[in-house]
């Protein structure tokens, strides 16, 4: 039975991963942080959390010491880096911490695979993050990188630590540029599941208003179901490499903001410019949506788009969910859960 370790567990990536990997009949070491209050609702939603073959293992990817002892006990031969402190605006706040996390955390991962065993396969978490100021449309493999936050500068570092380790000590270590994925499963923290999510509360009677950020952001959005399965045909290839996945498609966050209110039969007409813009209920005329200024970022990426092409040709990859579908099927779990009387 093949032995998979999937760092990041609690998260939306290792949930939809570890179920991936259960079916195609791995034993899962999936890991999570002693916090003061875990949760595992993810892993409960997609009904893994009893999996025979799933381990839940307590883990800091900050603790070297943590790193060695994981991957000794687990005998995993794969590994999944995709712990990591993922949200872009935090990092701004904690830009330390961050470092600590998102890039030397990896370092540790790959250091304790040099030091455990060579020959284990490695996935590193990569992020479109790190072309930020972009220098090319769309962007692929060799675009320059230019990131602008914290969080971006810190994935950056280890993407180049797992391309170095590559080159180095010849292990096979893949990095993934993933563009944008969502789902049902996204932290709320995310503007997609925090319009999702608040759609679905407006339409209930249970919000009045939808306050955001910047709405002129770009972004490409895929569906993290299908991406996780790019992650897991990158440790299957022939060689470690570095992959772009995306779809090719890019729209601004109004333009979401838009498609979820249009799948509660709700349309929105746009009125006001910058921080005075407000999205106004077209049957009702009641302001369902205004901009609030302590959702800007000191900087921002303004448009990502990625062409997927090198995984098509590579791995056979390629994206299926439309965002229309993707975004419908985020409005209907968020109604549901509201429905029901929780959301987390
Ligand atoms: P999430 O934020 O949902 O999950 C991150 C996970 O990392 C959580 O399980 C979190 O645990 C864990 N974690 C945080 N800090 C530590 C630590 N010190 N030690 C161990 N575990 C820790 O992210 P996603 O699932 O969306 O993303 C997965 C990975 O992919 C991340 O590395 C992210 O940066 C990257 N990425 C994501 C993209 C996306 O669009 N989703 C796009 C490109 C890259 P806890 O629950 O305890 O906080
Ligand atoms: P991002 O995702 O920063 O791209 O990072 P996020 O959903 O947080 O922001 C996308 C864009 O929306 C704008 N925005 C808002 N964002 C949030 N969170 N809340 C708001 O109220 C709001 N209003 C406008 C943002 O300014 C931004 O332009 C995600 C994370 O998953 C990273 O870990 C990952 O690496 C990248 O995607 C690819």
């Amino acid at each position: 039975m093949k032995k998979a370790v999937v760092t990041g567990i609690s998260g939306q990536d290792g949930a939809y991963l570890a179920e991936l990997l259960l079916e195609k009949g791995y034993e899962v070491y999936g890991t999570f942080r002693r916090t003061s209050s875990v949760n595992f609702w993810r892993i409960e939603e997609l009904g893994i959390q009893d999996h025979p073959n799933l381990h839940l293992v307590e883990y800091d990817l900050t603790d070297l010491s943590s790193s060695i002892r994981l991957l000794q006990a687990s005998g995993a031969t794969e590994v999944y880096n995709l712990a990591a402190q993922s949200f872009v605006g935090v990092s701004f706040e904690q830009p330390i911490t961050t470092a600590d996390i998102t890039g030397v955390g990896a370092v540790n991962l790959l250091e304790a695979i040099r030091i455990v065993n060579p020959k284990i396969r490695f996935y590193q978490a990569s992020t479109s993050e790190m072309f930020g100021k972009v220098q090319a449309i769309p962007q692929i493999e060799s675009t320059p990188f230019y990131p602008r936050s914290p969080y971006g500068v810190a994935k950056l570092y280890a993407h180049w630590m797992t391309i170095n380790y590559r080159e180095s000590y010849g292990m096979f270590a893949c990095s993934g540029i993933l563009f944008n994925h969502e789902s049902p499963l996204r932290g709320r923290e995310f503007v997609t599941r925090k319009i999702t999510d608040s759609v679905a509360k407006i339409k209930l009677d249970k919000l009045d208003v939808l306050e955001l950020g910047n709405m002129d952001a770009k972004r490409d959005w895929g569906f993290a179901k299908e991406y996780v399965e790019g992650m897991w045909r990158m440790l299957q290839a022939a060689e470690p490499d570095t992959f772009v996945l995306a779809t090719n498609r890019t729209e601004t966050v109004r333009d979401f903001v838009t498609m979820a209110f249009k799948a509660v039969g709700i349309q929105i007409n746009w009125s006001g410019k910058d921080e005075a813009e407000q999205g106004v209920c077209a049957q009702t005329g009641k302001v369902l949506v205004r901009v609030n200024p302590k959702f800007y970022r000191p900087a921002e990426v303004e448009l990502l788009i990625g062409n997927p092409a090198k995984a098509k040709d590579v791995l056979g990859w390629a994206p299926k969910t439309t965002l229309e579908e993707l975004c419908q099927m985020m409005v209907d779990a968020d109604l549901r859960r509201n429905q029901a009387g929780f959301s987390f």
